[in-house]
């Protein structure tokens, strides 16, 4: 019933959703990638872990309503840019600014958008750095770009918005104020945490190299 909804036969769905499916492979090599090299390197390992998510054609055709986006494969292409996501989940906050760079700076990555809710964060406490980014996919007959969302994060601000995701979740977007507040404050706490750990960091090993 959801394929009907996004008006496409099931066939070009499945390539049309398989092209972001590359685009996500692309990105978490290069995520990969970096992770194994900075661990040789052996000043610690910046990346904690990698999670990468392709959204559900549900979750896709959701949100194309919610945004009153026409269910074409051009126009949800155009607008709607986080079908293929990656999460990094970083140490220090200044991890989080390296392995931006480290990936933008990629002759092959392109980046298109990035929203910085670590210096600005949401009204509720959500703080992660977000990039839009464009990469080249190679197929059989031709190259296409394919936009991925890249989330980057602390292990603080992720273990925040795992629970605040859950809570919203749970109550249906009714959470009640008592919580919503309490949730706020638990933000605030992560975010002093971050830079309590940065400074002993800093402390023991001097800052890391922005290379
Ligand atoms: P999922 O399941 O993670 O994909 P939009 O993406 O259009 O809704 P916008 O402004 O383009 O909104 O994107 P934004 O705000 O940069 O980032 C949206 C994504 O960031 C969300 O994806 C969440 O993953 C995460 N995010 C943003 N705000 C919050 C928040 O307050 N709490 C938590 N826990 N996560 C947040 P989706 O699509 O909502 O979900």
């Amino acid at each position: 019933a959801e394929l009907d909804t996004l008006r496409l036969p099931a066939d070009e769905l499945t390539h049309f959703m398989l092209v972001y499916k590359f685009g996500l492979a692309e990105i978490g090599t290069k995520i990969t990638i970096l992770a194994e090299e900075l661990q040789h390197r052996g000043r610690g390992n910046p990346i904690e872990h990698v999670i990468t998510r392709l959204k559900t054609v549900e979750s896709l055709t959701a949100k194309a309503r919610r945004i009153n986006c026409p269910m074409a494969f051009d126009t949800v292409r155009a607008r709607i840019r986080d079908i293929a996501g990656v999460r990094v989940i970083c140490s220090f906050v200044s991890d989080v600014y390296t392995v931006a760079e480290m990936l933008t700076r990629q002759q092959d990555v392109k980046l298109l958008q990035t929203k910085d809710y670590i210096a600005e964060p949401k009204a509720n406490g959500y703080r992660s750095l977000h990039l839009i980014v464009e990469i080249p996919v190679f197929l059989s007959d031709r190259v296409v770009t394919v936009p991925v969302e890249v989330q980057l994060r602390t292990v603080a601000m992720d273990f925040w918005a795992s629970l605040e995701h859950k809570i919203h979740y749970k109550y249906e977007q009714d959470v009640p104020d008592h919580l919503r507040a309490e949730l706020t404050a638990a933000a605030h706490d992560a975010a002093r945490l971050d830079e309590r750990m940065e400074r002993l960091h800093a402390q023991i090993h001097g800052p890391r190299h922005r290379t």
